[in-house]
């Protein structure tokens, strides 16, 4: 296992499609293992395989407070929506920024799982807005993107400025 690095907005790799992956291999185990390895530390409840700057459509989620309900989802695809709901977001790849999104209150998610079968999943609260969050990052989203473009522009300022004293 290893842990990788995130991807910080605005960088344009966060930007790049994913492509569907065609074949579960070991590559993509390990890649989802890694993936799951760096959300548990940085800590987060998801991570898109977009973040850690790999292009293939893979997505690891824990929203349990005991970190032990993994769910690895595989080319995740939403077939249903339905309600709104807005709730406070965060964003691995947007340190320290937290602002309301309105989402769908329920999706259903098909996906593949590690063993490349074929499931649904229907979630509501917090884990269908983590589905939503990470499905962008695939589609090169960033929640920010749902921010007006004051709060945008505020957003990339106040992290210069912390790159600025990190560095
Ligand atoms: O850890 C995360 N918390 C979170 C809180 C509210 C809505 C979405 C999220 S996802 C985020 C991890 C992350 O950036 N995933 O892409
Ligand atoms: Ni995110």
């Amino acid at each position: 296992m290893a842990l990788l690095p995130i991807l910080r907005f605005p960088d344009p790799r966060l930007r790049k499609v994913a492509v569907p992956v065609n074949k579960i291999d070991n590559g993509i185990k390990k890649l989802a293992a890694d993936m799951a390895e760096t959300m548990y530390e940085a800590p987060g409840i998801g991570l898109a395989a977009t973040q850690v700057d790999v292009h293939q459509r893979v997505v690891v989620i824990d929203i349990s407070e005991e970190k032990n309900d993994l769910l690895v989802l595989i080319n995740p695809e939403i077939t249903e929506m339905d309600g709104l709901a807005i709730g406070e977001e965060g964003c691995l790849s947007v340190p320290g920024i937290y602002d309301k999104v309105e989402r769908a209150e329920q999706v259903a998610v098909r996906y593949l799982d590690l063993d490349g079968q074929q499931r649904v999943l229907k979630a509501d609260g917090l884990l269908a807005v983590c589905i939503q969050h990470e499905l962008d990052h695939l589609n090169g989203k960033v929640f920010v993107d749902h921010l007006s473009q004051m709060k945008q522009g505020r957003i990339k300022t106040k992290l210069a400025k912390q790159a600025r004293v990190t560095a």
